[in-house]
């Protein structure tokens, strides 16, 4: 039996967790289930597994429900015996801390979306979400070397996820603009088969 991930090809949180199986090798293990997740839509069908109605969430083979992206990466991490998520310090907080700066960034790309898709967008808002996002690709842009200087982990994978959404949504930010050098890092990692193999698509 399978594990069920209810899965989007567009979500950039259920991006991060297919790139964790297929570098687990753990792709085969789970039955992807389409589930569209809108902010302004619950979905009745989800909500029986996650009462948020969010993806990504994981119903394990034995029926427990695990969300969100962060809980589901570290349990396939677990399963796999794999490294993504280091165990010690300094490399531990490192993981930690680019994951949440990724997961951060991807939060306030989400959110600065809902907004300008408004009738009425609410100017202040989304020129908060504009500061904020260029702030994050600046300090990323002066940890370029130590992301590609760092072993792959949990916080590789979240950045990766969150520039592959500038791309996907944000085209005309031109973020590579802003942050020449983490433009190099993000080439080199999408030559990874986990992130060639998951990219976002329409439909
Ligand atoms: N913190 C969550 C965020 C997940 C999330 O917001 N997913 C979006 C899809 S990209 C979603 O399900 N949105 C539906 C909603 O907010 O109701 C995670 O890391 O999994």
């Amino acid at each position: 039996m399978a594990m069920r991930l209810h899965w989007s090809p567009k979500s950039p949180y259920v991006r991060k967790v297919m790139v964790c199986a297929h570098e687990l090798a753990l792709v085969d293990r789970l039955e992807l289930v389409r589930s569209v997740a809108a902010m302004l839509k619950p979905n009745a069908r989800l909500m029986q597994d996650n009462p948020l109605s969010k993806i990504p969430t994981l119903v394990l083979e034995n029926g427990f429900v695990l969300f969100d992206s962060v809980v589901i990466c570290e349990y396939l991490n677990d399963l796999a015996g794999g490294a993504l998520f280091p165990k010690s310090a300094p490399d531990k907080w490192q993981a930690l801390r680019w994951h949440a700066l990724g997961d951060g960034l991807l939060d306030a790309l989400i959110l600065w979306r809902n907004e300008r898709e408004r009738e009425l967008p609410l100017q202040p808002l989304t020129d908060a979400f504009e500061l904020k996002t260029l702030a994050s690709l600046r300090l990323l842009d002066d940890e370029a070397q130590a992301l590609a200087e760092t072993a792959f982990s949990i916080g590789h994978v979240a950045i990766g996820c969150a520039l592959g959404y500038l791309d996907y949504r944000f085209d005309a930010l031109g973020w590579r603009g802003i942050a020449p050098r983490l433009g190099e890092w993000h080439a080199e990692i999408c030559k990874r088969a986990s992130f060639r193999n998951t990219l976002p698509v329409d439909g």
